[in-house]
């Protein structure tokens, strides 16, 4: 394969969303966790096109098996990394414009949306992401789940806002409460991002 997926730079530093996700999680959830999908995703890429050349049936399924759970894993983790910030740098701040226009419309207010985007995503069981995704057809915002690390566009949405659910990305600092971490992470959200997403699906 000749371009190899890299792991995108991330736009603050590792410290940077303390006192919300410590230091320690974002550095072990990004250089660990996000490079290993990258690394993964490479090497499946590899044997698929090894397994097409011969004729490997099998082989060729199981490869995209690890594409589809690998390759989820980086956009996933690509997206969500632009969807947070510091909350010196506009972490946490509502959104203005369409986008707030649209959660008012559809949620009644901001933190409407919020309290149901917590309950759907405490509820997920196992492994996956809470997103807030764009509807193309209907030209409405949605909430969604996915398992594991199924990609949003598996349910025909456009990806705005994803919030990941796994137990790593919240253990090494609120330990089982999901809960916790759900209440808190909006205090670092982008909303600037999640607004360039939505002008950009409306497009
Ligand atoms: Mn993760």
């Amino acid at each position: 394969m000749s371009n190899k997926f890299e792991l995108p730079k991330l736009p603050y530093a590792l410290n940077a969303l303390e006192p919300i996700i410590s230091k320690e999680i974002m550095d072990i959830h990004y250089n660990k966790h996000h490079q290993a999908y990258v690394n993964n995703l490479n090497i499946a890429l590899e044997k698929y096109e090894a397994a097409e050349k011969t004729g490997n049936a099998s082989e060729i399924v199981a490869q995209l098996s690890a594409i589809n759970f690998n390759g989820g894993g980086h956009i996933n983790h690509s997206i969500f990394w632009t969807n947070l910030a510091p909350q010196d740098q506009g972490g946490g701040e509502p959104p203005i414009g369409e986008l707030a226009d649209a959660i008012a419309d559809q949620y009644e207010s901001l933190d409407n949306f919020i309290t149901i985007f917590n309950g759907i995503a405490a509820a997920i069981q196992g492994s996956g992401w809470a997103w807030l995704g764009y509807n193309k057809t209907k030209k409405s915002l949605e909430i969604a789940t996915c398992a594991n690390q199924d990609s949003l566009v598996t349910k025909g949405l456009i990806p705005l806002l994803g919030i990941d659910v796994w137990e790593h990305a919240y253990y090494l600092q609120y330990k089982n409460v999901r809960p916790e971490y759900l209440k808190s992470i909006w205090k670092v959200v982008n909303w600037k991002n999640v607004s360039e997403r939505y002008a950009a699906a409306k497009k």
